[in-house]
């Protein structure tokens, strides 16, 4: 088993309800295990900017599956919820992003691991510093101070759902 942190977000139709949702039906698939998550944040657009506020979380899996499976998983589950990929950074119903597994580091067409642009982004770390404040980013440290380098300005917590 391996634990791995996945980066979740939305910024179309009703993007709370997509995170929670994606949330639960990533807990349900074979082979994952949900084991923690953290709050939704409301986040400015990084990137290409005229587009709505984001919602972004992150959440901790423990997985039997290898990196290049889960991600698949990742991908078919964003579709299933209706992404489709028009531009880079545009607007999307569901974007599944794995960030890390422990004990893998991959460089590959198809997947990068560590993720090699979370540390630079505040609507990640900053999820992730409430979920996983201790967890050491190879070669960028401890997440909860790189986070606390981080503008986040742009970055707001919600209270709980429901
Ligand atoms: N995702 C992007 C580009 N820009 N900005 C925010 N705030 N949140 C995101 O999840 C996001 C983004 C590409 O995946
Ligand atoms: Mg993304
Ligand atoms: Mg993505």
């Amino acid at each position: 088993m391996t634990l791995a942190v996945i980066a979740l977000g939305s910024n179309l139709a009703d993007p709370v309800q997509q995170v929670e949702a994606a949330l639960q039906q990533l807990a349900a698939l074979p082979g994952i295990r949900l084991t923690r998550r953290s709050s939704c944040y409301r986040t400015a657009p990084v990137g290409y900017a005229d587009q709505p506020d984001f919602i972004n979380a992150v959440c901790e899996v423990e997985t039997s599956l290898d990196a290049p499976a889960l991600l698949t998983q990742l991908l078919q589950l964003e579709q299933a919820f209706g992404r489709v990929r028009s531009f880079r950074n545009a607007p999307r119903l569901l974007d599944l992003d794995l960030l890390l597994m422990d004990g893998v580091s991959l460089d590959s067409e198809f997947l990068t691991l560590p993720h090699p642009r979370m540390h630079e982004r505040a609507f990640v770390m900053l999820p992730l510093a409430e979920m996983a404040p201790e967890r050491m980013l190879p070669g960028h440290g401890r997440v909860a101070g790189i986070a606390a380098a981080l503008d986040g300005s742009g970055v707001c917590r919600l209270p709980p759902a429901g």
